[in-house]
């Protein structure tokens, strides 16, 4: 290995790395959530929003798509989404000024942590083709501005409208009918970054993309098992329902390569018991995988299943759920039986015992819920991974029944209601129909551009427009190098958004930036004030009500620039009433409910204290709406990812301390990581094996076949107890290291957790 000569100090001085936790939340949560709340927003305001968040009849937190209890308590909230509530509610405004003195290249000087402490955006900006800087415009120039543009193109495929998962329902169906009104299916998402494996691959075998629980069944479970999911960090409150079922006499079972705190054990802030108390010991199994050793370990499971039917006839599988209501086992019982042992071994990296133990608690339970996020969907064979999870349930019947079922949880608040209501590139002909029927026109039918597909379109010159429904799309997607050049291609670039980020200085010739208001804001039209509604990930719906004014006048509601939008550019063309829309969001509201099943009475139901809950084949009536007519059991190969000599799996994730792309502060303190995020984590034995050493700075570096390297420079190593053969580097930064083209089958989700690194040591100059 050669010593290189990349390195200066690192980006981040005083970085520090103290002792990593094993508990999560306690007293250091509510420090940590309400002394910034208090300084930046002052007592009162953040009284208002701190009393009214996730409470019926209040705003719904956008830091995840996690479910409200039915018997809230008075604080409902988490640490982290205290952070996003303050994030976004601060009375600090982006003054002009900044824009004046700052040309766009300037601002790619700063950070998203920097852009983002610039506060609010309060007034439309324009960069002419050429110009150096963004100038004011007013809403209707910019309106016109983009319009104008749209109705130049040769083709309506020529542009394409991503959106954010913070859109609300309403705001997501008035969008996604202008656009396929407008005449194309190019409706890219952060989904499709997100759970798309899941969508996919459940879709496919149980026939709807979503989970089959309810709130209330993670208290009635015997075995929770949590694969590939840190909720200590992204979606804390799920350590409440947690605790629950463990005083309920579960098992809760991780299965993470990295030792994940509040996994592992949680003291409940929301408790007396939990602030001064010893808190609950949370996983009785912890099993630290491999990274990609999910389908490996879900099949020896299955096996192992299979395997104790065979010496117990009729004891085991449940029988007669399998013969009602599922189709499949029989091929699926042949190809399991061939299953090689030395292959999932060298896949998990578990030893036999931890596979025995597993399976045997597995066998135990009469009810199991597994839970998932992005280390299970973010991987090349995510979506055969993720059939496979629904296999080992479907054997014991854990599906459809109290307490069991698959429930992937959601990140940001509203992604699964934005698919509902039809933003997705490739909406089933029965949504286009019913679209078509409700606003007598023919959509278009041809699927579109997916998140990759977007950045493709764009590097090729197909695409030449781009709109973005909040988000920060460069940031997010794969290989930041070819998504930054792609971007900077387009003719035009428009971000509706609440604050800056690096999406603003990544712009094509001629760029927009539409400020709007935030959830937390209220939401004043002709007809009074609206209020939007979501849909969380146990399919629940209710309405969010902004609580606060508006941080400025003049900014627009996302429903009013979407109406204002689709009426500069399409008119009266399909005799849509576009005014109305942004007058009274309870018209939007009617037309959902003769276009979106579920929603049938929405205006009435979304009215109710709590909302109401979709209806949910597979949980309600063990329906299971399939090619097949029943749940199918599929036979999936085993493929595992070879990792070369010398080289590290490694996975890109969040920190304690950020909302995906927004970075609320340079520490990750679970992990015991300080004022930096240059860090590689890394196993001990594999620092030893690889002659390096913790402290020592590194260049990263990803390899793909007939491409150049791609590098992130000079970072610290850190000593971490992750499983062997995988590190860990924050996202967004390693996105610089997943090729576009490494993306997974069917889904197209980027790899983000699987990216083959070589580590080089750098000669430091001070
Ligand atoms: N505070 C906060 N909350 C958030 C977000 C945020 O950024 N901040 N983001 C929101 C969004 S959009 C989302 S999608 C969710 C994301 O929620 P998570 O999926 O929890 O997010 P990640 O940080 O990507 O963590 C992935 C986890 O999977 C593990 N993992 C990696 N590879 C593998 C593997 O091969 N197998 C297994 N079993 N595990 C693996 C990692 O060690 C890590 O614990 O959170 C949502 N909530
Ligand atoms: N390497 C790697 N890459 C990943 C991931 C990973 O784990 N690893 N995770 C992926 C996942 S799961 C996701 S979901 C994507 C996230 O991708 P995105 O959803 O595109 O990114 P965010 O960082 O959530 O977007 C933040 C921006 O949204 C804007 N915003 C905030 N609130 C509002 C609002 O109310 N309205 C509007 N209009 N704008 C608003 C703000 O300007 C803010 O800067 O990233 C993906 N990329
Ligand atoms: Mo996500």
């Amino acid at each position: 290995m050669s010593i290189r000569e990349t390195g200066e100090t690192g980006a981040y001085p005083d970085l520090e790395i103290g002792h990593r936790e094993t508990w999560a939340v306690g007293i250091p949560a509510i420090l940590n959530s309400m002394g910034p709340a208090l300084r930046d927003m002052g007592p009162l305001r953040t009284a208002q929003l701190m009393t009214s968040m996730n409470q019926k009849g209040g705003f719904d937190c956008m830091s995840c798509a996690w479910p409200d209890p039915d018997h809230r308590t008075p604080a409902e909230f988490c640490e982290n989404g205290a952070k996003a509530v303050t994030w976004e509610a601060t009375p600090v405004t982006v003054p002009r000024s900044f824009f004046a003195q700052n040309s766009i290249d300037d601002m790619l000087g700063i950070s998203e942590y920097e852009l983002g402490l610039l506060g609010r955006l309060t007034e439309p900006m324009y960069r002419a083709k050429g110009a150096t800087h963004y100038v004011p415009v007013s809403w209707t120039d910019a309106i016109s501005i983009v319009a104008d543009k749209l109705n130049s193109l040769a083709s309506p495929d020529e542009a394409t409208f991503y959106t954010s998962g913070r859109t609300a329902n309403e705001t997501a169906f008035a969008y996604q009918l202008f656009v396929r009104a407008f005449g194309t299916n190019n409706l890219p998402d952060c989904s499709n970054m997100c759970h798309e494996s899941t969508s996919l691959a459940l879709n496919e075998v149980i026939g709807v993309g979503k989970s089959t629980i309810a709130y209330e069944d993670f208290g009635k479970s015997d075995l929770i098992i949590v694969m590939g999911q840190n909720p200590g960090t992204n979606h804390p409150r799920m350590l409440t329902a947690l605790e629950q079922a463990k005083r309920n006499g579960a098992t809760i079972i991780g299965v993470n390569p990295l030792p994940e705190a509040g996994l592992i054990r949680y003291k409940n802030p929301q408790k007396v018991r939990g602030i001064i108390g010893q808190g609950t010991a949370l996983a009785d199994q912890y099993l630290q995988i491999r990274s990609g050793g999910d389908m490996a370990l879900l099949q020896a499971t299955s096996k192992r299943v299979l395997d104790a039917e065979a010496a117990a006839p009729g004891t085991v599988l449940d029988h007669t759920f399998l013969a009602d209501h599922s189709v499949g086992l029989d091929e699926f019982r042949a190809h399991i039986a061939n299953l090689d042992e030395a292959a999932v071994l060298a896949a998990t990296g578990l030893s036999t015992d931890e596979l025995d133990e597993f399976a045997t608690r597995y066998l135990a339970a009469d009810r199991v819920i597994i839970t998932w996020a992005m280390g299970l969907t973010q991987q090349k064979k995510s979506v055969e991974t993720l059939k496979e999870l629904i296999n080992l349930l479907l054997l014991r019947g854990n599906i459809g029944k109290p307490g069991a079922g698959a429930s992937p949880i959601r990140g940001h608040s509203n992604v699964q209601g934005d698919r509902t209501m039809g933003i997705w590139e490739q909406m089933s002909e029965e949504f286009i129909d019913a679209l078509g029927r409700e606003f007598s026109f023919e959509p278009p039918r041809e699927h579109g551009a997916d998140s990759v597909a977007t950045v493709e379109g764009l590097r090729d010159g197909a695409i030449k427009v781009f709109f973005a429904l909040g988000g920060n799309f460069v940031s997010a997607i794969s290989d930041t190098t070819v998504a930054e050049a792609a971007m900077r291609g387009a003719e035009m670039t428009v971000q509706v958004s609440t604050k800056l980020n690096r999406s603003h200085a990544v712009i094509g010739d001629e760029a927009l930036i539409l400020p709007t208001l935030g959830r937390t804001e209220i939401d004043l039209q002709a007809t009074g004030p609206q209020f939007l509604s979501v849909e969380d990930s146990v399919c629940a719906v209710h309405a969010t009500h902004g609580r606060v004014a508006p941080v400025a006048p003049g900014i627009l509601s996302e429903v009013a620039i979407v109406a204002r939008l689709a009426q500069a550019t399409i008119g009266d063309r399909y005799g849509i009433d576009w005014v109305g829309f942004e007058r009274d969001y309870d018209l939007i509201r009617d037309h959902i409910s003769r276009v979106v099943p579920g929603f049938e009475s929405f205006n009435e139901d979304v009215r109710r204290k709590g909302g109401f809950i979709l209806p949910n084949g597979p949980r309600d009536e063990r329906r299971f709406d399939t090619a097949a007519g029943k749940a199918i059991i599929t036979v999936n190969e085993l493929e595992h990812l070879e990792r070369p000599a010398g080289r590290l799996i490694l996975q890109s994730m969040r920190s304690h301390d950020q909302f995906n792309t927004t970075i609320y502060s340079l520490n990750d303190r679970y992990r015991g990581v300080k004022n930096g995020r240059d860090v590689i984590f890394v196993n001990p034995d594999d620092l030893t094996e690889l002659g390096l050493s913790d402290g020592q700075r590194v260049d990263i570096i990803s390899e793909w076949p007939g491409e150049p390297d791609r590098e992130l420079l000079n970072y610290r190593v850190v000593s971490y107890p992750t499983a062997r053969g995988c590190a860990a580097a924050y996202y967004p930064e390693a996105n610089v290291l997943v090729p576009l083209a490494s993306a997974a089958d069917e889904s197209m989700t980027p790899v983000s957790k699987a990216i083959i690194v070589r580590l080089e040591p750098v000669a430091v100059r001070v």
